[in-house]
């Protein structure tokens, strides 16, 4: 069995850092990179990081992990809240799924506060900050460890 765990970022992410540090803090994507091959090695995983802001993108990274990863993180940053797309294709893929987001949705305009895929992944974190990805991963591999 594959050990990858693939962590997908959707669109404007890569300016993580760079703008709205008071909504989504002051580090970068690159960090929220190492973050995740750290949390995923430390319990004999790897992870495979991508980003982009084409949603045709992102479902062609989830066709692939069909064949190639354990495990899901994803943060479908605005396609979270109009992309049926996204929802589909998630579906082609068996293992465990967790949906991230950096800020807490649930606080902020109303077009946010609803998410075409919550109600299909295994786990839902907002508001917790880029930390909110190690907790995704943690998550993601209990769940694997204790699945029949
Ligand atoms: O809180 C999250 O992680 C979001 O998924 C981020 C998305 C937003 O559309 C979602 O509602 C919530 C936006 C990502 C934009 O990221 C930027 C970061 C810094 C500067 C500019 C954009």
């Amino acid at each position: 069995m594959s050990d990858v765990i693939y962590v997908l970022n959707g669109p404007n992410l890569n300016l993580l850092g760079l703008r709205e540090p008071e909504i989504y803090g002051s580090e970068s994507l690159r960090d929220v990179e190492s973050l995740c091959r750290i949390s995923a090695e430390k319990e004999g995983f790897s992870s495979n990081f991508f980003q982009s802001n084409a949603e045709s993108a992102l479902i062609d990274f989830l066709h692939q992990a069909r064949e190639n990863a354990v495990a899901i993180v994803m943060n479908p940053a605005a396609y979270a809240h109009t992309s049926v797309a996204i929802l589909d294709a998630l579906k082609c893929f068996y293992g465990p799924v967790a949906e991230v987001h950096i800020s807490n949705i649930y606080k902020r305009e109303s077009f946010r506060q609803h998410s075409y895929i919550s109600s299909y992944v295994d786990c839902v974190i907002v508001g917790c900050g880029i930390r909110g990805y190690q907790i995704a991963i943690e998550c993601l591999i209990d769940k694997l460890r204790n699945s029949p």
